[in-house]
């Protein structure tokens, strides 16, 4: 008989909390509490970490791989582990020497740094940059915006800035909900003076605790970060010293900056001016400031956009690359940080090398013993789905990711996945997107495996071992290694385990250089990325000197509003937008079957405004139909003055994407999760 309390790193959000996982004879029993001392979380949990070995054992866990029989209504029969490699290789060979671009690979920011390496370096060898995951979904924006200002797409500073500093601006993004120890931190801040400001349409928990609250139309974000911006330039509240000799592009940006007038920018947004002007004389004038965005800020046709509006208002205040200061774009998913330094982007090799960058490509190569790689970017996660619509894509890997919910306009998604030759899902769940696979994959669950996660604030904390998996499930960095070597993929090699692929990774990653397997091990805290020797402590703070640029400068960059792809007309008058609760998570795959969140947490449902629900004769509780161009989508309506007359808000967990929209930002290819127009109606 042995009881073990393990420690490992939360399956859900970004934050990174230590959860110590107990277990009896292999077999989970539950979360302990035990580190008061540990950072980041000091034994704080949200009520889904609280709860996540419940879901470890749940009956619904896939055990033995499943094979598709029959066509229509799926139904599957379980097979052994060597017939489904020996199918699974066998189209992927018969694929490859057709043409490599026809297969497409997601990788998963549910999963270790080892294993997100190890999938695009099996696409890459397979001969494809088609290899995403759910970042592109997420924070593509903020990399793609914040690499042309600042040079790096990363949180620049700890968590414990957040205490040291005197005004935080929260933009999109709603910790109460979805990183409440982030709020927790938050809270403590104030408890010392600092200033709360929040930007959100919607008056949401975090609003509750604001000092000033911007509520907004939604998509105005770059109306109301230039407005803020037109102030700080217009009253000269900017730090001189730091614009002039850290930045480069000011004088182009006071002169675009010009007509984003408080006035102007009122109309846009529906902010009064002489809050706009108080906002910012606040802020500019603090001292010491912080910025955090989430998904708020970059899920719209603007992302890229927004984000460098917001770049510009941390470089205007100087509040970067010092203590207490910093851009914070709060990553979402546990590894999801983790799976971009991996290169696990269908644009981006480890290390954020650029695919089409000749020489960083072939420098990847050569550790990896072959001669060059594939040098076209990819196709992103919804240009995979539209490709495999299209039929151009004939096979797909999916690796503990949920498209058939998560995806943006699910109609069409269904008919992607539908039309695929061959699907392969390997995931922990039959999720709704394993109803469209050939072949199922048990997975190993985070508590069932080891390997290194890195968190939003770029600390890499290894995750150990603590219970069995359920039947034949296997770790999918084994399954990983085991399909490449099978493929026969040149330069493949056999790994004997994490620490073994982390080896590698500190080769072929310079961010990651010093942080091997054996201080990872010993050093519960983690260590913070860039590292770039063993003995080096990692790096807290970025761009303290200089800039990650060519001449060491940020880059004072101007955007103008542009309004979103589909707005409001006479037969779609709402503005549809969607969000997250604290209870749920994404999908549901994992918290859908944790009962003591299920309970509480109840939906679907939709928010709208006292006002809009009396003109359309709805009270709380009614169930509702809202439809939009894409699709329809049936639940109950809560009346609340959390949202403004106009807007309609929708938790996405229970399958709301059947309605939203598909357009992408040109630049970062996300889609506009955040804004499409719908209408309402009472089920008779
Ligand atoms: N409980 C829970 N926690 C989670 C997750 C989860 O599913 N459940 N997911 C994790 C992941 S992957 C992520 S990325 C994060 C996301 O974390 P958040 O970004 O905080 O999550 P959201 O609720 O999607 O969006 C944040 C806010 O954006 C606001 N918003 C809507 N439209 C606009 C707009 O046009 N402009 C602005 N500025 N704001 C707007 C919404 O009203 C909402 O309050 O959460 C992580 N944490
Ligand atoms: N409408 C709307 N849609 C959105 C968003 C929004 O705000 N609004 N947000 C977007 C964002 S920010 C994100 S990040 C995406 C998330 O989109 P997804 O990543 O598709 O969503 P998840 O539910 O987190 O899916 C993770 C899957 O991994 C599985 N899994 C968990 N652990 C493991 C493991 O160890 N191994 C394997 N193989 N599988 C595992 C889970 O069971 C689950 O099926 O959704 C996006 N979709
Ligand atoms: S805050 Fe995030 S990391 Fe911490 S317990 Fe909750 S979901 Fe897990
Ligand atoms: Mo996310």
């Amino acid at each position: 008989m042995s009881e073990r309390i393990v420690p490992t790193v939360c399956p859900f959000c970004g934050f990174g909390c230590r959860l110590f996982v107990k277990s009896f004879n292999g077999v989970p029993v539950g979360i302990e509490y035990v580190r008061h001392d540990l950072p980041p979380n000091y034994g704080r949990l949200c009520p889904k970490g609280a709860s996540a070995a419940d879901f470890l054992r749940h009956p619904d866990r896939l055990t033995k791989p499943l094979k598709r029989v029959g066509e229509g209504e799926p139904r599957f029969r379980e097979i052994s582990w060597s017939e489904a490699i020996r199918e699974i290789v066998e189209v992927f060979k018969k694929i490859r020497r057709d043409d490599p671009n026809a297969a497409g690979f997601l990788s998963s920011a549910k999963c270790t740094n080892e294993e997100n390496y190890l999938m695009q370096k099996l696409a890459r060898l397979f001969g494809t940059n088609n290899v995403d995951h759910c970042a592109r979904l997420c924070h593509a924006p903020t990399v793609a915006g914040l690499l042309q200002t600042v040079g790096a797409g990363a949180q620049t500073n700890p968590f414990e800035d957040i205490l040291k500093t005197r005004a935080i601006f929260v933009i999109g993004y709603n910790p109460a909900e979805s990183h409440p120890v982030v709020m927790n931190y938050i809270l403590r801040a104030k408890d010392a003076g600092a200033k709360l400001i929040v930007a959100d349409p919607r008056r949401t928990r975090t609003t509750w605790f604001a000092d000033y609250f911007l509520q907004f139309r939604p998509g105005t974000d770059v109306a109301l970060l230039n407005g803020l911006a037109h102030v700080i330039v217009r009253d000269e509240l900017y730090d001189r010293e730091f614009v002039s000799k850290r930045t480069v592009g000011f004088e182009e940006l006071r002169q675009a900056l010009a007509r984003y007038t408080p006035e102007y920018v009122e109309k846009v947004t529906g902010v009064p001016a002489r809050l706009i002007e108080e906002v910012a004389r606040v802020f500019a004038t603090a001292g010491r400031g912080i910025i955090m965005w989430a998904m708020g800020l970059t899920q719209h046709t603007t992302g890229t956009d927004n984000v460098i509006a917001a770049s510009n208002l941390m470089l205007l205040c100087g509040y970067i690359g010092k203590e207490g200061c910093g851009i914070y774009p709060m990553r979402g998913q546990n590894n999801v940080q983790g799976a971009c330094d991996m290169g696990a982007l269908a644009n981006l090799l480890p290390g954020y090398r650029k695919v089409v960058d000749d020489a960083k490509r072939r420098e990847v190569a050569k550790l990896w013993g072959v001669e060059d790689l594939p040098s076209e970017p990819g196709l992103t996660v919804v240009e995979m789905m539209h490709a495999a619509a299209s039929g151009k894509l004939r096979a797909m890997y999916i690796m503990g990711e949920n498209p058939a919910v998560s995806d943006p306009n699910l109609n069409h998604v269904y008919e992607a996945l539908e039309k695929l030759e061959f699907l392969v899902v390997q995931d922990i769940f039959p999720t709704e997107t394993a109803r469209f696979a050939d072949i199922i994959l048990p997975a190993a669950a985070w508590a069932e495996k080891e390997g290194s996660f890195t968190s939003t604030e770029r600390r890499v904390q290894w995750s150990f071992k603590a219970c069995d998996p359920p039947g034949e499930a296997k770790p999918d960095w084994l399954i990983l290694t085991i399909v490449g070597k099978e493929l026969g993929l040149p330069g493949w090699r056999e790994y004997s385990g994490p620490e073994d692929v982390l080896r590698e990774i500190n080769e072929v990653v310079p961010q990651y250089r010093g942080i091997t397997p054996e201080r990872l091990k010993k050093n519960l805290e983690g260590i913070f990325w860039p590292c770039p020797s063993p003995d080096h402590p990692g790096t807290k703070r970025l761009h303290v000197e200089r800039f990650p640029t060519p001449d060491g400068k940020a880059r004072l960059i101007p955007v103008e509003y542009r309004p979103p792809a589909e707005l409001p007309d006479d037969e779609y008058p709402f503005i549809l937008t969607t969000c997250r609760i604290v209870g749920m998570y994404h999908t549901n795959t994992m918290t859908g079957r944790i009962p003591s969140l299920v309970k509480r947490w109840i939906g679907p449902y939709a928010e709208i405004n006292p006002s809009d629900a009396e003109k359309l004769g709805i009270r709380s509780g009614d169930r509702i139909v809202i439809e939009t161009r894409r699709g329809r989508y049936e639940c109950v309506a809560k009346v609340t003055n959390s949202v403004p007359p106009g807007i309609i808000a929708v938790p996405w967990h229970w399958g709301a994407n059947v309605l939203t929209n598909d357009a992408l930002d040109p630049v970062s290819k996300i889609p506009e999760y955040k804004v499409c127009a719908c209408r309402v109606v009472k089920k008779g």
